[in-house]
């Protein structure tokens, strides 16, 4: 019997939805279930595949809503989480009774905590740090930017290598771990030596790059990094260097896509007035109401730019 779980990808919130998912499958569903990990981008075009859905049962954690019949189980926690008004429906239609969205909480692993507690009754043992973390983490509930920029807890080190690891395999073995070891455990196992020397230069870099290109006018700050091999940054660092900024828009372009992420400062959110999810659902985009992003195919990285330039001014008009 298996049990494929698809998760956001690169995302400590996504891979730890999904070890803790696996805990409640193999403790009160199916101890033998044969457990494999898929990680979900976002796409401008297609996003499912029905061939992504090949266990006996399919669940997606923290991402977007699909109609196939082959979906068991569903949470998400992210206000876009449907693809289309149909997909939405098709959802309220559901009577199995294991689909679940809340974008009230932080994060996704949260949410599953708390809905396997009220509706299954399961009681997950040891996981309380993992949960702990991820809500930390996906909600940016970090005292300042200094200490999300600097990521010196196991938990932040940990972040920085799943959303940079470009290696499938990895990141299913962490996945694994993640549901039954503590966090500093696995830090000291994959956070050393050559691998993260690299991330971390990588990460200085970004900040390098960043501090080099950014245009910061009414409250907004922007960059384009799209001419540069630089495929994510730590969405702090905006903050970290411009503290007194509410918005941020970047471009990135990268082999899968063209990317336009839109951002709040999450130590000044009391002066943000849009909800950036909205703004990016207008362009074929999603999230959060405090953080959201575009995805454009990479040969129309122009699109992106002009979608960029205009987010900029609605922002700056705030
Ligand atoms: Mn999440």
């Amino acid at each position: 019997m298996k049990l494929r779980i698809l998760h956001h990808d690169n995302c400590f919130d996504g891979a730890s939805s999904a070890a803790l998912f696996s805990r409640f499958y193999r403790e009160m569903v199916n101890p033998q279930a044969e457990i494999c990990y898929t990680g979900l981008t976002h796409k401008s075009e297609k996003q499912f595949n029905e061939c992504l859905f090949d266990g006996d049962e399919n669940v997606i954690v923290d991402f977007k809503y699909s109609p196939s019949p082959r979906l068991t189980w569903w949470f998400d926690h992210h206000k876009s989480a449907f693809l289309t008004k149909e997909d939405e429906d098709h959802f309220r239609q559901d009577q199995s009774g294991k689909k679940f969205v809340n974008p009230e909480f932080k994060s996704c692993t949260k949410f599953i905590a708390t809905t396997l507690a009220e509706r299954f009754n399961f009681k997950v043992n040891g996981l309380s740090e993992l949960i702990y973390w991820a809500d930390i983490i996906d909600g940016a509930q970090y005292p300042d930017a200094r200490s999300a920029v600097e990521m010196k807890e196991s938990a932040m080190r940990l972040t920085l290598l799943i959303e940079s690891n470009r290696e499938p395999g990895l990141l299913q073995q962490i996945i694994r771990e993640l549901a039954v070891r503590p966090l500093a455990d696995l830090a000291s196992e994959y956070c050393t030596g050559e691998r993260f020397k690299k991330l971390w230069a990588q990460h200085e870099r970004a900040i390098r790059l960043i501090n080099e290109r950014a245009i910061t006018d009414r409250g907004v700050v922007f960059f384009d990094l799209s001419d540069v091999d630089v495929e994510g940054y730590n969405k702090f660092i905006p903050y970290f260097l411009h503290p007194e900024c509410v918005y941020t828009v970047s471009v990135l372009s990268t082999p899968m896509r063209a990317k336009v992420s839109v951002g709040s400062n999450p130590w000044n959110q009391s002066r943000r007035t849009h909800n950036l999810a909205e703004i990016c659902e207008r362009y074929g985009g999603g999230g959060h109401a405090q953080v959201a992003a575009i995805s454009f195919p990479t040969c129309d990285l122009e699109s992106a730019k002009k979608a960029a330039r205009q987010i900029v001014e609605e922002l700056q008009d705030a």
